[in-house]
């Protein structure tokens, strides 16, 4: 049996226990990544000749490249973009990539050997000045039930262009993760929850860019944000959860699976055909009602 696997050093991870984000860069290879790009490029290629065969779109845009097509696509139709949006994709390269080895091992240091792919993974194509992809301040925790609040769910947040300040990289505010779950606002009409200015710690925020190949990982009690998308790419990025499988994960909408364990290896999912079925025949719980929705006006 191989010994306990350990991706980050001691120091990482006491300056992720101590922050509640840390970037690890170069943690993946294009060779991780490009099928992955590879999968979204044929759902968006093939979408385009569908919706120009239907007169919705007046260009296929096949000379864009992968960080601009999807935004001129979108522009005259949302067809493409909802397809591959939050967790509606299955594909076996995502599959590949949530089960990537790399990041398996970064989730062991943190969460132990038993791991759990948490059901809320989601693919974000984020749009220029597109607000169904703008992301207020929120810990993850908030979308959780509390059962959860005290179990680490590790975020492991993965650019697949580079993501800079102009096209709207995250924001965290570093040592937040001990002051349990701040106030969060669901407003009907919003897409979001977020945490409302009065509510959010005093801490200077941190803007953290990060480079095709590294990854970001944050706590789900870490407050974080995306900032406004400037630029005329698509930031294009997958964010996944894992956590300690003996523990709930306070998700019922969607299926998480075992990715990774020494106690049930014959209970681990190794094959895309496997998850697409846990994701497809998933018969959905309620979601966590953990804020009452509330009235803004012009807020
Ligand atoms: O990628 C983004 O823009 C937002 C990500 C986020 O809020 C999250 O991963 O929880």
């Amino acid at each position: 049996m191989r010994g306990v696997m350990k991706a980050l050093t001691h120091t990482q991870i006491h300056d992720f226990n101590e922050k509640g984000y840390l970037l690890v860069e170069d943690a993946l290879s294009p060779d991780d990544l490009n099928p992955l790009i590879a999968e979204f490029e044929e759902i968006v290629d093939t979408g385009a000749s569908e919706l120009y065969g239907e007169g919705e779109l007046d260009s296929t845009f096949k000379t864009e490249g992968f960080d601009t097509r999807l935004a001129k696509i979108t522009a005259q139709s949302p067809v493409v973009f909802q397809k591959l949006f939050s967790g509606a994709h299955t594909g076996p390269a995502l599959f590949e990539l949530l089960v990537n080895p790399k990041l398996l091992d970064i989730a062991e240091s943190l969460v132990g050997p038993e791991i759990m792919c948490h059901p809320a993974y989601r693919v974000r194509p984020k749009l220029p000045e597109h607000a169904r992809t703008l992301v207020p301040w929120h810990q993850d925790a908030g979308y959780m039930e509390p059962d959860c609040d005290s179990v680490l769910q590790l975020t492991i947040w993965i650019p697949l262009i580079d993501a800079t300040i102009e096209n709207g990289c995250l924001e965290v505010i570093p040592h937040a993760h001990r002051e349990g779950v701040f106030r969060h606002r669901s407003v009907k009409a919003r897409l979001y929850l977020d945490i409302p200015l009065d509510a959010l710690p005093e801490a200077e925020p941190v803007i953290i860019p990060v480079k095709f190949g590294s990854v970001l990982l944050f706590t789900n009690l870490t407050p974080h944000r995306s900032i406004p998308n400037t630029s005329n790419q698509v930031r294009w990025s997958v964010d996944t959860r894992y956590q300690d499988a003996s523990k709930p994960t306070g998700y019922q909408p969607e299926a998480g699976f075992l990715a990774r364990s020494r106690l049930h290896p014959e209970d681990v999912i190794t094959t895309p055909e496997a998850f697409k079925h846990i994701r497809d025949t998933h018969q959905p719980g309620p979601g966590p009602q953990r804020w009452a929705e509330e009235e803004i006006h012009n807020a």
